[in-house]
């Protein structure tokens, strides 16, 4: 079965690690500079934002099939921090990069998110509009899986009682 690495990164505490626990919650966070989650076919790579990992951290940056960057729009150096990040990967070429914004209400800093995200190519996404199941749903289209994904609905059938 094809692997597919997503990646989640970006400044420090802003979410990503309580994001994915919504996604699969049996995993401890170790606070260590990367917590690796298996989940179906995909293997999340949590990166931790504090500074002091950045070494450790760009290996997985540049794994990655998809880099999904956590940002909240009511922390501003959260955004700002985001094109550093991504200058640590040496080839963008081939990768989705999607800025995903954990805060949920709109904020000014939001729309300028977007267009920064559609003057680069990137994808932008925000969970006051967006579900958890829809954005990874959005995830599984760009990975072109959707033709196949019975596994899919049904997990969220179990995991959510509906
Ligand atoms: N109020 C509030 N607190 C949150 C939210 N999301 C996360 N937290 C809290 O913020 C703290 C940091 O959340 P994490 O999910 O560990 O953040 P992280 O981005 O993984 O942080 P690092 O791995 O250290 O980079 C935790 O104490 C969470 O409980 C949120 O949406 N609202
Ligand atoms: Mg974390």
């Amino acid at each position: 079965m094809t692997k597919y690495y997503l990646v989640l990164g970006g400044y420090c505490k802003v979410g990503k690690t309580t994001f994915l626990k919504k996604i699969k919650n049996d995993f401890l966070d170790e606070g260590i500079h990367v917590n690796v989650v298996k989940w179906n076919n995909f293997i999340f790579y949590d990166l931790n934002g504090d500074l002091k990992y950045r070494n450790y951290i760009k290996k997985y940056l540049n794994d990655g099939n998809i880099i999904i960057m956590c940002y909240r729009s009511d922390i501003e150096i959260s955004f700002n921090s985001i094109s550093s990040w991504l200058e640590e990967i040496k080839d963008k070429k081939g990768k989705k990069i999607i800025l995903l914004d954990l805060y949920n209400k709109r904020t000014e800093l939001r729309d300028e998110a977007s267009f920064y995200c559609l003057n680069n190519g990137y994808f932008h996404y925000d969970l006051d509009i967006i579900s958890e199941k829809e954005f990874l749903e959005n995830v599984i289209s760009m990975l072109e899986l959707n033709n196949n994904s019975n596994w899919w609905s049904d997990w969220w059938k179990k995991i959510c009682c509906f």
